[in-house]
């Protein structure tokens, strides 16, 4: 028997050819708020072949995947030369993430790895595993990347679990050549979802942090916080507050961190955030939503109550299920790409405005915190419904 290598090498080309040019289409329903899509946007299968098998019949007779891609999910994003750009964290099956570009002609569809994967500057100690960028374009005219950078705990060598998270910090100007500057400094043992503000505060650069006590677990403190630092390139926090508390009986009673680096509006910062708490089945993550004063960016003056985007459908199914997570958003022209992964498996789009999700944010109540109370929320919508279509009858006879 014979194998013929070139035969599937063929039919691997045009499999991926077929997934990468699949167009993407709203799904039938909306919730008025965001569209969600049919399609995710970019999969483990979206990863280039030439990352994943040797072409060479000669040295890989059957065609052989050799370097498998598990996972393509929780990705920055932003605009670039007129291209949607998403920071795709992309796991290998040997677990190690890393960071890749894929652009899209319209933010929904037709979304294409650059020919290489980032390479990633080391500082004096090594990364084991790197995921989660958020892309900044800063006032000061560079491109900042804020990442998870995951290193061994040494201070606990018989708990092969035991590991430390930091933030890792890193600039470009073409999204190609990195840059990388000594990781953030605070007086919080670990930090996970650090995120650069787009502007300077006072002179400053502002950085929304979330301080952890352990790798998983926030401890007692957590909660996504607030520091100003003098410099990029040595970049301290000596300060840090806590702008948007953890909160018992909510969707974020045991952990929560910032998304993608907030969006300016006439009205405030739109800001993107998960929260987390646990359940019988494990952690659930979803999407929240908050805005903040426009002068004074750590001070939130909306906070509509429950979920924003919750994992939905087959979104609730992958590597770890029931998460929704976002660290990357577009605003275009109004338009805004809200770009979340689900289950720590693929990645999926969602469009919205600027107009709509400042509505949200604005005229969502916030959550009442007891049933008690969420029920007078609804008996009051009921009642004011009920008001109106008796006026709206009356208006049309
Ligand atoms: O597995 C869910 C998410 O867990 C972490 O987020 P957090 O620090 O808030 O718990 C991150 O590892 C994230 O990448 C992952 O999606």
């Amino acid at each position: 028997m014979t194998f013929d290598s070139l035969a599937r090498l063929n039919a691997l080309r045009s499999d991926h050819e077929a997934l990468l040019s699949r167009p993407n289409s709203p799904q039938p329903t909306s919730n008025g708020v965001y569209q969600r899509y049919v399609h995710p946007v970019v999969t483990a299968g979206h990863a280039p072949l030439e990352w994943r098998y040797d072409l060479n019949p000669k040295t890989n007779p059957f065609m052989m995947e050799r370097l498998g891609v598990n996972a393509a999910f929780n990705a920055g994003a932003m605009l670039w030369n007129g291209k949607y750009i998403v920071m795709v964290r992309v796991e290998g099956d040997d677990r190690k993430s890393f960071f890749a570009v894929a652009e899209s002609p319209n933010g929904v569809d037709n979304f294409r790895f650059w020919p290489r994967p980032v390479v990633m500057p080391q500082t004096d100690e090594p990364d084991t595993n790197v995921y989660d960028m958020r892309l900044t374009q800063h006032a000061d005219g560079w491109i900042y990347g804020l990442f998870c950078t995951e290193r061994k705990d040494l201070t606990q060598p018989g708990d092969l679990s035991a590991a430390v998270a930091q933030c890792g910090i890193a600039r470009t100007r073409d999204l190609v050549t990195w840059e990388r500057l000594p990781d953030l400094k605070t007086n919080s043992g670990q930090q996970r979802n650090v995120v650069l503000h787009p502007e300077f505060v006072d002179g400053k650069y502002a950085l929304y942090t979330r301080p952890q006590d352990g790798f998983i677990s926030v401890g007692a403190g957590g909660g996504i916080g607030w520091g100003l630092c003098d410099d990029m390139t040595n970049a301290v926090i000596p300060q840090e507050t806590i702008v948007d508390n953890k909160a018992y009986h909510t969707i974020k009673e045991i952990k929560n961190g910032q998304g993608p680096a907030p969006i300016r509006t006439a009205d405030g910062w739109l800001h993107l955030a998960h929260g987390v708490r646990n359940t019988a089945a494990g952690l659930r993550y979803v999407l929240y939503m908050f805005m903040t004063e426009l002068d004074r960016p750590w001070v939130i003056n909306h906070a509509p109550g429950g979920h924003f985007i919750a994992p939905q459908g087959e979104e609730r199914v992958g590597d770890v299920s029931n998460v929704a997570f976002s660290n990357g958003w577009i605003e275009d022209n109004g338009r805004v790409f809200i770009y979340y992964a689900s289950s720590d498996t693929r990645l999926h789009v969602a469009t919205s405005s600027v107009a709509q999700l400042v509505d949200y944010c604005k005229h969502t109540p916030a959550d009442p915190l007891t049933s008690a109370a969420c029920v007078q929320q609804r008996i009051d919508l009921v009642a004011q419904n009920e008001a109106y279509l008796a006026a709206h009858v009356r208006d049309a006879v």
